[in-house]
């Protein structure tokens, strides 16, 4: 007998044999969720924990849920004709997969003293003496902590941060002069946490953007390379708040400056046509060709009884022989008229 034994049940569900001595495969009936792995245990394990295997953790980028399966930590959102995968709040896309963003150390927690990151979220604390208010902020509640350890500390102590020793501590954002036991605003932009522009403040720090990059929808880390992506069209400017909505004569929508025109257009949108007449009165550069102009662009036309000869403007129009054709001349019509009127003129003279 090779299979589970149901007498076997009593002191555990995976053992089989008829004396119970034989080991079978818990995993065999693959029973952990998709995207988690079984571990068939050792029998002792099986007895102490009360099942035949262990299922590992999910992989990177997704969550166990009540039901011990694994989610996406991401929502779907519809869209004409397709659908997009966007992290839910506290994950980042990392690849394909939504990650747990470590708020911690990436110092966008807010907290006030410590700080313990989780899936999707983290937890601040504040060590004995301060109460977490709002926010992660911690508030003073028990002053003489410090003076009892013979301390004298400007922001406050703790025994926690080197166990059993009790030390000067700072809020996030201050170092500790050891020797005073003040605490002193850490100049961040020294150590280059902003991909572009940074400014220091006291406790904290504030990067920003050159025009036409933005950070990314996910903005709970300000230090990363990759999370600032440039303004994607239509979208342009400071942050990528503005929007090109680009008339005829735009060349593109540039991500810093918005629509650009081509030469013949001008306005912010490039739906105003540039009178090229007016701006330079000498476009049509030889004085027998008069310049019209139209909507994105002009034209140079030569003068009445002259003709284009060359796209180029500045090859003067050309003389029209309009003897040479009976279509740019009506003097055939008054030969014609002349022929008509001789034989009258004959008749009469020969009658006297
Ligand atoms: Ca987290
Ligand atoms: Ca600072
Ligand atoms: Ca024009």
């Amino acid at each position: 007998m090779t299979g589970v034994n149901d007498n076997c049940l009593l002191w555990d569900m995976n053992m089989a044999g008829d004396d119970c001595e034989i080991d079978t495969d818990a995993c065999a009936d693959n029973p952990c969720a998709l995207g988690r792995t079984c571990l068939d245990l050792l029998p002792a394990d099986e007895v102490s924990l009360g099942r035949g295997y262990n299922c590992s953790n999910c992989p990177p980028g997704y969550n166990i849920t009540a039901d011990e399966k694994c989610e996406a930590n991401s929502n779907c959102t519809n869209t004409d004709g397709s659908f997009t995968c966007n992290c839910l709040a506290g994950f980042r896309k990392v690849g394909s997969l939504c990650q747990d963003i470590d708020e911690c150390t990436e110092r966008t927690s807010g907290c006030d003293q410590n700080c313990a990151n989780s899936d999707g979220s983290f937890t601040c604390s504040c060590v004995y003496g301060f109460e977490l208010i709002a926010d992660g902020k911690c508030n003073q509640t028990i002053f003489d902590v410090c003076t009892l350890q013979n301390l004298t500390c400007g922001y406050g102590c703790d025994n926690t941060t080197n166990p059993g020793t009790w030390g000067c501590i700072c809020r996030e954002g201050f170092q500790l002069d050891i020797a005073s036991g003040n605490c002193s605003n850490i100049n961040e932009c020294d150590a280059n946490v902003c991909t572009q522009n940074c400014q220091d403040t006291v406790g904290s720090y504030i990067c920003s953007y050159y025009t036409g990059f933005k950070l990314n929808a996910d903005k709970t880390i300000l230090s990363i390379l990759y999370l600032v992506t440039a303004c994607v069209n239509p979208f342009y400017g400071d942050n990528c708040a503005s929007q090109c909505s680009c008339g005829p004569g735009a060349d593109r929508c540039d991500p810093s400056r918005g629509c650009v025109c081509n030469s013949a257009w001008t306005g912010d949108n490039c739906d105003v046509d540039v009178n090229e007449c007016e701006v330079n009165p000498g476009i049509c550069i030889n004085g027998d060709k008069t310049c019209v102009n139209e909507d994105g662009g002009y034209q140079c036309n030569c003068g009445s009884g002259y003709e284009k000869v060359s796209a180029v403007d500045s090859v003067p129009c050309a003389d029209i022989n309009e003897c040479s054709s009976a279509t740019t001349n009506n003097c055939s019509a008054k030969l014609v008229k002349k022929v008509m009127v001789i034989p009258v003129d004959v008749t009469l003279a020969t009658k006297q």
